[in-house]
This record gives structure tokens, sequence and C-alpha cells, in this order.
């Protein structure tokens, strides 16, 4: 069905181009030296011929001059190679919207990112580039990562392009075994691909994890409060997680051959739920009213959704923390200056209406700041940036060639231009779409297919399927029965199953049928039309559908256009033939939960 690249042949040319780029630069030197110490043999010769006596004397000088030019050229290479091929940290935080405090004072309007503080994150900006329009392919944790680590759209990639019953195909390449084919020191911790089988394959199947200190960081609100209750201070509590990041990551770079760059994935699952109630406030000091009129317009303005969301933002925090702590002891080793530092998210908010598994802003925005010492900072960059091209920007860095199959595009010269807003203007749109999640959410285990065209004046969404429920069926829930409020609250599976259990979502649940939040609940869980049309500059949060507006029919045939011309070059599977592989086995396989091993626990998703 997609047009699986050979994988073999990529990675072998992958790594045939990593070292053509080296073998180049020795041999042009080589060659460029052998023409100059050529002319100068020539020369020599003559003098040779015509001051016979002086031969030996200036043969010795000749020799002299041969072994410093060769020096020269021989230093000169070590240190391109080195200039070249700088280390990477990409901290990567599992369903981490686009909230961060580097954020508000792009926004232009009130939002959580006013609240919520997070320095380190920050810092990255500050002295890097932020990018203010920052999308996944998928809103969905494994489609996401198998699109950012291939540096595809997420449907190219087989069966890993849907979340439950994903299955990797060594064929496709993938970065980070790219970089270690070419000499890099590569390594991960916590979670890189899944669910999926086989866990993380995309990064070596584990054969790169570093967790020996431990996994306890993932449930951060949740460890935290248990050892405050067992007596400990929250500074302490705190303090014993971070030992643990900080235990895994120097694992990584003992590891780490001498003079070898290194390419490390820091992928933590604390911002993915669950959290432990309250502990926004009693962990990182947010007040839940804080937010009062700054939440995006989908989520009821009230107590319990204002306590949910700032339990999110404060798991944000500590993940920041964690990245403050690598960020220090980088520079106490002396690598920070020769580190690219990348940090962002797998996709917006869980368990919130309109976030996760949706692909409106509030579903696929994600932050992303990006820190190449040496390289102009201090940058706001406007360009439209889709995390599959990660990819070959990582690959570009380390002296790998992409493979032809990547459909992402390196951000290598957005990062070495000087300008603010936006660099390239032909980065004005991203495409974002969605096949199945949770397996059971809907009969017949199927998907909910949807593909987005985002630019900077529209949001144009093609629901495949009108017919379907896009957050699932409304299993086990009338308008007169529902499951309790605790049940709904932690059971992702029991109703609407494409929403992860939430307070919010119990909250929404229970107040179906006030008028008052009416529009609030049809928001979240009900059908929606084939085509949505949002006007950005009237409608930032993108609530309310123009698509049926006759005003708006020309806009609608246009960007249809060009997102279907876009689907169509790039080969997905939805706008081929009849457009049903993907509602087909094997993508709508039962699913059962694997068994894993001890050391590949994964329970989110
Ligand atoms: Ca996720």
């Amino acid at each position: 069905m997609s047009p699986a690249p050979d994988n073999r042949q990529c990675e072998v040319a992958g790594s045939q181009a990593a070292s053509t780029i080296n073998v180049t630069v020795v041999r042009s030197n080589f060659t460029d030296s052998l023409i100059a110490h050529s002319a100068v043999g020539l020369k020599t010769l003559g003098v040779l011929l015509v001051f016979g006596q002086f031969h030996v004397k200036i043969e010795a000088h000749m020799k002299r001059i041969l072994f410093f030019s060769w020096l020269l050229v021989a230093l000169s290479v070590q240190a391109a190679g080195k200039q070249s091929r700088p280390n990477i940290l990409f901290a990567f935080a599992d369903d981490w919207g686009r909230y961060a405090s580097a954020y508000a004072k792009v926004d232009g309007r009130p939002s959580p990112n006013d609240v919520i503080k997070t320095p380190h994150f920050d810092r990255v900006a500050r002295e890097g580039v932020l990018f203010k329009n920052a999308f996944v392919t998928a809103p969905s944790c494994t489609p996401c990562r198998s699109s950012l680590l291939s540096g595809q759209y997420f449907y190219r990639t087989g069966r890993a392009a849907i979340l439950q019953g994903a299955f990797w195909d060594a064929k496709i390449p993938s970065y980070p075994l790219l970089l270690a084919d070419a000499g890099y020191h590569i390594g991960e911790t916590y979670k890189v691909w899944s669910p999926g089988t086989p866990n993380d394959a995309p990064y070596g199947g584990g054969k790169f994890r570093f967790e020996g200190s431990g996994r306890r960081f993932n449930q951060f609100s949740q460890n935290v409060t248990r050892m405050v209750g067992g007596g400990k201070s929250v500074p302490a509590a705190k303090q014993v997680l971070y030992d643990e990041v900080m235990g895994n990551f120097g694992a990584f770079l003992k590891a780490r051959p001498k003079d070898n760059p290194f390419c490390y994935w820091f992928g933590p699952t604390l911002v993915h739920r669950k959290w432990t109630k309250g502990s926004g406030k009693k962990l990182w000091g947010i007040d839940p009213d804080s937010l009062k009129g700054k939440l995006p317009g989908m989520l009821p303005d009230v107590p319990i959704v204002r306590e949910d969301f700032a339990d999110y933002l404060g798991e944000v925090q500590a993940f920041d923390a964690a990245l403050g702590l690598i960020l220090e002891k980088l520079k106490a080793i002396g690598e920070l200056d020769n580190t690219v530092v990348v940090v962002s998210g797998d996709h917006g908010a869980p368990g919130f209406p309109g976030g996760k598994c949706n692909l409106y802003d509030f579903g696929v925005g994600v932050p992303l700041a990006v820190w190449w010492p040496g390289k102009p900072g201090g940058r706001v960059v406007e360009d439209y940036v889709n995390l599959m091209d990660l990819a070959p920007t990582f690959l570009e860095l380390g002296g790998v060639k992409p493979p032809k199959v990547m459909t992402g595009r390196s951000l290598v010269p957005v990062l070495q231009s000087k300008a603010n807003g936006i660099v390239d203007a032909k980065r004005n749109w991203v495409i974002t779409g969605r096949e199945r999640h949770v397996a059971q959410a809907r009969e017949g285990l199927l998907p909910y297919p949807q593909r987005a065209l985002r630019t900077p004046d529209y949001l144009y969404i093609i629901n495949f399927k009108p017919d379907r429920w896009p957050m699932g069926n409304p299993y086990n829930l009338t308008d007169d029965k529902a499951p309790d409020y605790n049940t709904l609250a932690n059971n992702t599976f029991v109703t609407y199953g494409d929403l992860d259990a939430s307070p919010t979502k119990a909250w929404l649940i229970e107040h179906r049928n006030e008028a008052e939040w009416r529009w609030h609940y049809d928001y979240a869980f009900g059908k929606r039309p084939r085509e949505e049309l949002f006007i950005l500059k009237d409608d930032p949060d993108q609530l309310k559908n123009v698509a049926s507006e006759a005003k708006y029919a020309a806009i609608k045939k246009k960007l249809n256009a060009q997102l279907m011309a876009e689907l169509k070059r790039t080969n997905d599977p939805r706008v081929k033939g009849d457009g049903s592989t993907f509602d087909k086995p094997p993508f709508v396989a039962e699913f059962k939960r694997p068994q894993r091993n001890k050391n590949s626990k994964q329970k989110k998703e």
C-alpha cells in the first residue's frame, strides 16, 4: 500500500552518502594538493636541470613544504569534520501542546502561556530560534513519531500510520539509525516509538536505551506526591526524580566513544495523562484560577477544567526543569557549545476537547525551539514547520544525505538564516491527518480518517467518513444513563475512546444535558460534516465552521485542490484507488496489548 521504500537500499545509500561526504572532502583536498605539488614538482625538475649543484638542498626544502602542506590539509579536514558534526540533543515531551512561556509574547492574546513558566525552553528559544508555527503530521503518539523518525508523512509508513496495532517495517529508514551508521553515538531514554511492535523499533528497538537509573520520572506528579506523603519535602522528592534523569543521561555520556558526536533522545511521558489531581498548584504553585479567561474557547471555563489544565501545565514545568539540568550538564562537560538543542512535543493536550486526536491547532500545534550555538539566535520564525522536517534536519547536521523517500524538508537553511518572521516564503502551509487511534473506539475497529491543510489564513479539514464518530462511539451512554464520574475520569475505553479519560471528559459528559454546555459537548464528541473551514483572523480557536457558507465556496475549492494534490503527490493511500486501504485489514485488525518485557513497560498511549 504505502510506497514502502526499500529500506536496505536507503540505509546503505544513507551510510554511503555519509562516507562519501567525508571521503569527498579528503579526496578533493588530496587532489588539490596533488595538482599543486605536481606543479611545484615540475618547477623543481626545471630548477634541478639548471642548477644541478643545488638540487639536494632544494629537494629537502620541497619535502618540508610538502610535509607542512599535508599537515595543514589534515588539520583543516579534521576541524571541518568537527564543526560540521555537532551533537544533537532532542528533548521531546509526550502530549505537550504549544504551551511555554516564550510564546506568551508572540500569542497576541490571553492564553495559558501567560501562566506557565518554562525558563529552560525559553532560554533555548532566546539563544536560538522560536518556531511560531510548528505542527505534527498526526495528533496521536505512534503515527506522529513514525513521521518524525522516518522524515515522511505518517500515512507513508505502512502499519506505523496507526496507533493501536502499529507495526514498524524495518525497511523504512529512520534518522537515528542512519546517524549511528555515520559514526554518531546514539541513545534514548523513556519513550521513543510506542505503542507499537517492536517497541522503539525506529531507534534500535531498545538497543540504544539508557534507563538504568529508572523510569519513575514518567509519572512525575504521582511519584512526587507519594514521596511527599512518605515525609519528603517537595523539593527533595522532585530531586529524586531529577537524579534519575541525570543518572540515565550520565550513563549515555559515559558510554560515548571518545570524540564521537552524540545524538540523544530525551522522551519522558509525564505530560501524558494521568496526573495527580491538584498537583499543578501543590507542586508548582500554578493557581487554577489564574487560567480564568485564558483557556482556548472550546474548553468550559469552570473550576474542574481549570484545575485539570493547571495540572497539565505543572507536568510541562517538570519536563522543563529536567531540560535545564541536562543543559547544565552539557555546559559542565564543555559540550554545550557544540550541541544543537531541539525541544518539542508530540501533539496537543490529552483528554480535552479539540486537543489530542483532532486536527485543530489545539491538537496539532506544538512548541518548537532550536538552539544551534554559533548560528543567528534570538529569532522568532513564522515559517510553517512540520515535525517530519526534523529527520532530514538531523541528518544534514550529521553530514548524512537524507534518503529520497523523506517528504520532510531540512530546516538547516532556516536555522542558518539571520531573518525573523518568514524566512522561506514557500514554507507557508502544513498538512496533518489521522487514521486509527484507539482500536475499539468504534464498531468494526475502524479509524476516523481526516486530512487537513493549515495555511496562515485558513484551516481546511476533510472528514472522509462523516458518518463515523470523531472521538469514538458513545458506548455505555444515553441521555439519562452514563458511567459514573470516576470511571469516566479514569477509563478511556468506556465511552468516546479516542478522547483520553480525564476530569474534563467526565465533567462534560455529566453536563451533557444542560443547555449552557450543550455546544461544548457537541464540539467535543458530536459527528462532524465532511468539510470544515475556519477563518483564522476572525476565529483563532477554530470554533465556527463556515464550510457550508456560499461566500467561501471559491476559497474552499482552492484549499481542497491544494490539499488533494499534495496527498496524491505523496501517495497517501486514503486518496489512492478507492481510498479504503486504512479501512481494511491489517489496519483494522483486532488489537491486544502486547506482553512487554521488564525493561520496556509502556502503558501510555
Ligand atoms: Ca503522545
